[in-house]
């Protein structure tokens, strides 16, 4: 695997069918199974590693989001990922940047962290265009993202096929993500209410009732953000976001339709 650091250097790696998965690295599973899934397809596998500040609310999140560069390379390599891209910030966004991509209505996940989408969508357009990949994987688990990242590729024209991919869990069913690592042991043990709401949000949905209702009435003691059900081309999603101490984390399940 060669790490590259520079457009330039990166462009002259690129040939053939590339399949591209952007992080923030903190890599773990979830991303492992989106590295995975770009190696069986494409012939050359591009994984971009840029914490994004401006997709960032908060300082102190930015801030604390867990950075290792050696422990994620390994893992990169290890799942088959051809080119590292690992860009210093003035590489994307040189003195003088001032153009962003306006996505329109986020949903409720939008509204609740202004700018978000924002700087989401800005810096997978410009990844879009850097590497010019022919299909690029992004995970259910951001499944208001995913939406995100459709539409703008729809809505500019962009040549590159969007692949979502489920949500990889741990053991107990709470979702992977870059965030677990802030949880303390009484903290992650209250944040399994997540998955298993959106469990019963799941069962009454199938019994014909208010999915939900029947989540919130679930989330034993949490306060959520927000409940709603979400469309991604077709596939109905039920998703919730919530504070667990200072953490945000966010989960949804699909409650009907398939991903693609
Ligand atoms: P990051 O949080 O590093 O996630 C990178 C990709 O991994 C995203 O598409 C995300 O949905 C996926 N992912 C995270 N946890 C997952 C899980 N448990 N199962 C399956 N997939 C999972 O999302 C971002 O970075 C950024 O917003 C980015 C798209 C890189 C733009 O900066």
């Amino acid at each position: 695997m060669k790490i590259v650091r520079t457009i330039r250097e990166l462009r002259s790696e690129l040939h053939g069918e590339v399949g591209l998965v952007p992080t923030m690295g903190a890599l773990h599973a979830g991303h492992l199974s989106l590295f995975d899934a770009a190696r069986a397809e494409n012939e050359i596998v591009v994984a971009s590693l840029f914490v994004n500040a401006a997709q960032f609310g908060q300082p102190v999140d930015l801030a604390s989001y867990p950075r290792d560069e050696a422990a994620d390379a390994k893992l990169a390599e290890g799942a088959g990922v051809d080119i590292l891209f690992a860009p210093a910030e003035a590489e994307i966004y040189p003195p003088g940047f001032a153009t962003w991509v306006d996505v329109g209505d986020a949903g409720e996940e939008g509204a609740a962290r202004s700018g978000h989408f924002r700087g989401v969508a800005t810096v997978c357009v410009k990844l879009f265009n850097i590497v010019k990949p022919r299909r690029a994987y992004f995970g259910q688990k951001d499944a208001q993202q995913a939406i995100v990242v459709r539409r703008i590729v729809r809505d500019l024209n962009i040549d590159v096929q969007i692949r979502v991919l489920p949500t990889v869990r741990d053991e107990d069913g709470l979702a992977l993500s870059s965030r677990n690592a802030r949880l303390s042991e009484e903290e992650r043990a209250r944040a399994l209410a997540l998955p298993r709401a959106l469990a019963a949000g799941a069962r009454e949905y199938g019994l014909g009732g208010d999915a939900v209702a029947a989540t919130r009435n679930a989330l034993n003691g949490l306060t959520p953000d927000y409940v709603e059900l979400i469309d991604l081309d077709g596939v109905t999603i039920l998703a919730t976001a919530a504070k667990v101490g200072a953490t945000r984390l966010i989960d949804n399940v699909i409650l009907e339709g398939e991903l693609t």
